[in-house]
């Protein structure tokens, strides 16, 4: 009921403006170039509708852009992830699985905007989000120590960071948010102090890796699911620095203590299975920081999508 289930829109989101390093803009490319649109149509049997292009929005960006709130780079990830929404939209509302490749987190803003705005209009549900990622991207532009965006997209999502209509996020409207009760989060170990009083403020549901140690992936994914429920949405955000560095070297902020390969690509099936997947975002592979590691951070990027589209 909730997707056309051979049916996949690709958006492939060459930017890397929510955060500071270069480099992470190249990763849709390497992710192609590898060969993961072959593997999608004649492995997995998808129709894959992607207008061959990698985005790098440069008809958008701004002369200027000064800092805003302490956010850097604010117009131009304002501007793209506009566009991006709309992009999104358009294949969700024809009930395309939406696969976008990034590009940093910030772009999250973008995709879920545009899957929860289909979503609320094809089934009048609200859609869950679970938030695969080292870091939480909670932060308000106040709590935020970096200024970077990607390090806040949940917050203009859930609408606990707000926007007046005429700054660089008053485009979000209602239908274009999550609820922070539907949100759920899994491998967190990189969590500011300000965001873990938002966490704990909004009772929002995350799963660290010491839960991950504690309980085991498996009994991990019941309870993460068993939180959303079944028959609602779910929009997968994968931020590649969720896996441990010795799998995904070659991402902006590798933190040590992550998941295994395949625990990620545990995480990815049992997500799946639920039948309830309609997007996933792959975010973050920046195959340019590491001479060795970026082929196998690519690899490892390839096989969460594969893991997530039903391959097993
Ligand atoms: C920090 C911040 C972040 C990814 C770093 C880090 C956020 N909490 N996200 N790398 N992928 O700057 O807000
Ligand atoms: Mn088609
Ligand atoms: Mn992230
Ligand atoms: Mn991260």
């Amino acid at each position: 009921f909730l997707s056309n289930k051979t049916e996949l829109g690709l958006v492939a989101v060459g930017f890397s403006g929510g955060q500071c390093k270069p480099g992470v803009d190249a990763a849709p490319m390497a992710l192609i170039e590898s060969g993961l649109v072959e593997q999608l149509k004649d492995d997995l049997k998808y129709d894959v509708h992607y207008d061959g292009q990698v985005h790098a929005y440069g008809d958008l960006m701004p002369k200027t852009d000064p800092d805003y709130r302490g956010m850097k780079n604010p117009k131009a990830v304002c501007a793209v992830t506009k566009q991006l929404s709309n992009q999104v939209y358009e294949h969700a509302k024809k009930g395309r699985f939406v696969l976008t490749l990034g590009g940093d987190h910030s772009i999250a803003i973008g995709t879920i905007s545009g899957t929860a705005k289909a979503m609320h209009e094809r089934l009048d549900r609200d859609m869950a989000v679970i938030w695969v990622d080292a870091h939480a991207d909670i932060n308000t532009p106040e709590t935020s120590d970096s200024g970077n965006i990607h390090g806040m997209p949940v917050a203009f999502l859930t609408g606990l960071a707000n926007d007046k209509p005429d700054a660089p996020f008053g485009w979000l409207n209602d239908d274009q948010r999550i609820s922070p009760k539907k949100l759920v989060y899994i491998g967190l170990r990189d969590v500011d102090r300000g965001e873990k009083k938002i966490l704990r403020d909004n009772g929002i549901k995350a799963f660290s890796m010491h839960d991950i140690d504690r309980y085991g992936i498996g009994k991990v994914m019941d309870m993460a699911l068993g939180w959303i429920g079944s028959d609602t949405p779910i929009h997968l955000s994968f931020d590649i620095d969720a896996l441990d560095p010795m799998w995904a070297p070659s991402t902006g902020t590798a933190v040590r203590g992550g998941l295994t390969l395949r625990e990620g690509d545990f995480i990815a099936e049992c997500v799946h299975e639920t039948g309830s997947l309609v997007a996933l975002d792959l975010v973050e592979v920046n195959p340019s920081l590491e001479e060795q590691g970026a082929a196998e951070t690519v690899r490892a990027g390839v096989s969460i999508v594969r893991s997530s589209l039903g391959d097993t």
